[in-house]
């Protein structure tokens, strides 16, 4: 398969899927979607294949979600795809195809990048990862997986915090709060997730797939909640308001909100 922005490779029943846009800290842009809705679909059909690692190419992030350059009223730039970016699609086919996913998290793993790893069924990160969502600073939100499921997996109070004051979290507080399953020195990342993944290969992949659709089953709802979410994030982005946030994001200049509060 010939991709632009992702890297997709197959190797003794691993399947390795890695953002490559390092240049943007790996943000994704509508035809990177389309790329990954595309290997993921591929590693679900091919027999051979028993686990997914996701990653991002370089030292410095995982994802830094949606590529704000590409952002003006009304969402994203469809692109050459020619239609609207697709995210709740991809993550769909991460929560169901049915492997596990692991997401070996090099770096920043911020707003929709975040989102990503936290709907991966098992977390690992590099010492030098960094965690977090910038929704309310840069004019979005993900009122779905992004924000419902992350309050299963850290709790309510921690979610909310984490979505409100779009701080960011390191490794070893991500690991405190059980938003990741461990973690390793950055130059031994991969070989980690690899070494997760073997030991996955060498399990029932039809238990696997029943405990996954088992686990999602009891989440499932989240999936009304989220076509409600993206919804509103479209009408959303058609808001001064949004425009704002993605602006001084741009512009490198401090965000002011102030007149949007009524
Ligand atoms: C990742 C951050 C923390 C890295 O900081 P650092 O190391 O100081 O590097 P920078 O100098 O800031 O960045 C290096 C170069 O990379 C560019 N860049 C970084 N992130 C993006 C991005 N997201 N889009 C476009 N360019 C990006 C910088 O501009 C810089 O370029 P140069 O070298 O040319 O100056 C830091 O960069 C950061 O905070 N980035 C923004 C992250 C962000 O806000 N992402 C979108 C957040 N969205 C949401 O939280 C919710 C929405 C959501 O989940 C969603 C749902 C549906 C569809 C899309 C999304 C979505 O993610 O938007």
């Amino acid at each position: 398969m010939q991709f632009q922005d992702i890297l997709y490779t197959k190797k003794d029943g691993i399947a390795t899927i890695t953002i490559n846009r390092p240049d943007v800290r790996n943000a994704f842009r509508t035809l990177t979607v389309d790329e990954l809705i595309a290997a993921f679909r591929d590693a679900w059909w091919d027999h051979a294949i028993g686990v997914v690692i996701f990653t991002g190419a370089g030292d410095k992030a995982f994802c830094a979600g949606g590529d704000q350059s590409e952002r003006g009223r009304g969402g994203y730039d469809t692109g050459s795809a020619g239609h609207e970016m697709d995210v709740e699609s991809l993550h769909n086919v991460i929560r169901n195809i049915p492997k596990p996913v692991i997401a070996a998290v090099n770096g920043f793993a911020i707003g929709g990048g975040h989102v990503l790893h936290v709907i991966c069924d098992i977390s690992i990160a590099a010492d030098t990862a960094r965690f977090g969502q910038t929704g309310p600073r840069v004019g979005s939100f993900d009122a779905g997986y992004g924000s419902a499921y992350l309050a299963r997996v850290v709790g309510e109070k921690k979610a909310r915090e984490i979505w409100y004051f779009c701080r960011q979290y390191t490794a070893q507080e991500a690991l405190a709060m059980g938003l990741v399953n461990a973690i390793v020195p950055a130059d031994k990342l991969m070989a980690e997730a690899e070494a997760w993944a073997k030991e996955l290969l060498q399990k029932s992949p039809t238990a696997l797939k029943f405990l996954k659709y088992s686990f999602n089953a009891d989440s499932a709802h989240i999936g009304g909640i989220s076509n409600m979410a993206m919804g509103a994030l479209e009408l959303y982005y058609q808001t001064d308001e949004a425009l704002e946030g993605v602006n001084a994001f741009m512009e490198r200049r401090p965000v002011d909100f102030s007149k949007f509060r009524k």
